[in-house]
């Protein structure tokens, strides 16, 4: 089984949905999504080095991700997918080449402003990753079956530590559009 596990606490998916779940009892069909992350315009608090926002949804994986600067206490990466879709899955590729375990307490959530601080409250909380991630459990998967609509994606971490977050890539899937 690939992925990793995304607990998800959205609403009426219950405390026990994850990743493994959802590829079994996929729905809507995976045919039927798409993705909508790449090349979309990001927002996130300060980048480390020339390792910028738009880094994350690139389509390049090597090498190549958003990193949060030094320091800063609940990271936050918001890309905007310039209109209002349902969400079903994120897919969260993380560092590999070090300091995987910096991904941990992550939640993601969607809305349909602009949080330009960071300040995510006023969104939908679509999954919850605990992790501490490790390179054994792949990407990880967040998945909410009956889906998020939003225009706003965020990812956060929410614990007090200062560590960072690395976003490699994200793939958001929604429904296609006939
Ligand atoms: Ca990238």
């Amino acid at each position: 089984m690939s992925g990793g596990v995304c607990k998800i606490y959205g609403a009426g998916e219950g405390p026990h949905a994850n990743s493994i779940l959802f590829t079994i009892y996929l729905t809507p069909p995976v045919e039927k999504l798409e993705e909508i992350a790449l090349s979309k315009p990001t927002y996130a608090v300060n980048h480390f080095g020339t390792r910028r926002k738009e880094l994350a949804v690139n389509g390049i994986f090597v090498n190549d991700m958003y990193h949060s600067a030094n320091n800063i206490s609940q990271p936050w990466w918001i890309v905007d997918l310039t209109e209002m879709r349902t969400i079903h899955q994120v897919q969260i590729f993380t560092r590999q080449d070090c300091c995987q375990e910096r991904l941990h307490d992550v939640e993601i959530r969607i809305g349909q402003e602009l949080a330009s601080n960071g300040d995510l409250t006023s969104y939908t909380l679509m999954s919850t990753y605990k992790g501490p991630y490790d390179i054994s459990q792949g990407h990880v998967i967040c998945s909410h079956l009956k889906g998020v609509t939003g225009r706003f994606l965020g990812i956060k971490k929410i614990s007090n530590d200062t560590d960072h977050l690395q976003l490699v890539e994200v793939r958001i899937y929604a429904v296609k559009k006939i």
